[in-house]
């Protein structure tokens, strides 16, 4: 199916300052050498790259209160969500670069704001290893990149909970997590309280990833604004080495191909992060490649039999 795309921004957020292994702030940077704007291009897309934000840098330090760096941390996020707020304001798709996941507060909270402005609903469908909903009392490293879910959902910091204003960006309702495969044993039982909607690997297994993405996307309509924010581990290992934490087991490439491809037939996303590619552990930057091959089917690439 040909569709045409809203003009697309590329904002770089060029910080690890959430994570476990410095390196994710050279993502964007292998991004764009992957040849991310010319892919889109190629595709018909209207891209602009607005450059990096310039955060604090990583200052490398311990947790405080169970938490590592929440002074940079917030003022990136402040960075990310101006940014991603300014090109949805100006009716253009935001693609975020990290940069490490905590970033994901930011730019959620932009769209939630953007979402309320526009009564669009808000659907946010998380690809990633990990749940990414621990607090401060639960988590195992104090490393906030595994905590956005739980901020946007009201769970942590107020300078992260309050990023957008007086109250969390949105409800776990609308939230679809694909891909999980690591969480903490008391980020569990916060997940189940909270009732997140889970794609897990053992369900993709039982049933397959055209049931699961039809499940995760079902639901949406016109109003809907869909944002993904793919970490890049997500994938397995074997094709995205190129993180700070893989863990085994994760979708392959045709699987991964497939999640994009019907995410592009859904037609409802209208903002994009991709997240935690850490180019010092890649080879060759063959992660940030398969990154752009799947950015190209989200954006409808697809072969001659569907074209
Ligand atoms: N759940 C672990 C590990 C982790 C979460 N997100 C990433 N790693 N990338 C934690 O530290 O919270
Ligand atoms: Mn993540
Ligand atoms: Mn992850």
């Amino acid at each position: 199916m040909k569709r045409s795309y809203s003009p697309v921004s590329i904002i770089g957020a060029p910080t690890d300052v959430g994570a476990g292994h410095q390196g994710g702030r050279l993502g964007p940077e292998a991004l764009r050498i992957a040849g991310l704007g010319e892919a889109l291009q190629a595709r018909g897309v209207d891209v602009v790259d607005r450059g990096n934000l310039d955060g604090p840098r990583n200052p490398w330090t311990g947790p405080v209160d169970g938490y590592r760096h929440i002074d940079e941390v917030t003022e990136w996020n402040r960075l990310a969500m101006e940014a991603v707020y300014a090109e949805l304001s100006a009716g253009r798709m935001p693609i975020l670069l990290g940069g490490d996941h905590c970033l994901g507060i930011g730019s959620v909270t932009a769209v939630a704001r953007h979402c309320r402005e526009t009564g669009k609903k808000l659907r946010l469908l998380w690809l990633d290893a990990h749940a990414d909903f621990n607090t401060s009392e639960v988590t195992p490293s104090g490393n906030i990149h595994g905590m956005p879910v739980a901020c946007l959902c009201g769970l942590g910091p107020r300078s992260l909970t309050h990023l957008g204003g007086d109250a969390p960006a949105m409800d776990a309702s609308a939230v679809r997590q694909v891909g999980i495969r690591s969480v903490d044993d008391g980020e569990k039982k916060l997940i189940k309280e909270h009732g997140l909607d889970v794609y897990d690997m053992r369900y993709i297994d039982e049933v397959g990833m055209k049931r699961v993405m039809e499940e995760a996307l079902a639901g949406m309509d016109d109003d809907t604004h869909l944002h993904v924010s793919f970490d890049v581990d997500f994938l397995d290992p074997s094709v995205a080495p190129g993180v700070g934490t893989t863990v085994p087991g994760g979708p392959n490439y045709r699987e991964a191909q497939l999640v994009m491809e019907m995410i592009a037939d859904s037609g409802r996303m209208a903002s994009l992060d991709i997240m935690e590619l850490n180019p010092i552990l890649d080879r060759d930057n063959m992660t940030a490649l398969v990154a752009v091959d799947l950015v190209e089917s989200l954006f409808g690439k697809s072969t001659l039999m569907r074209a």
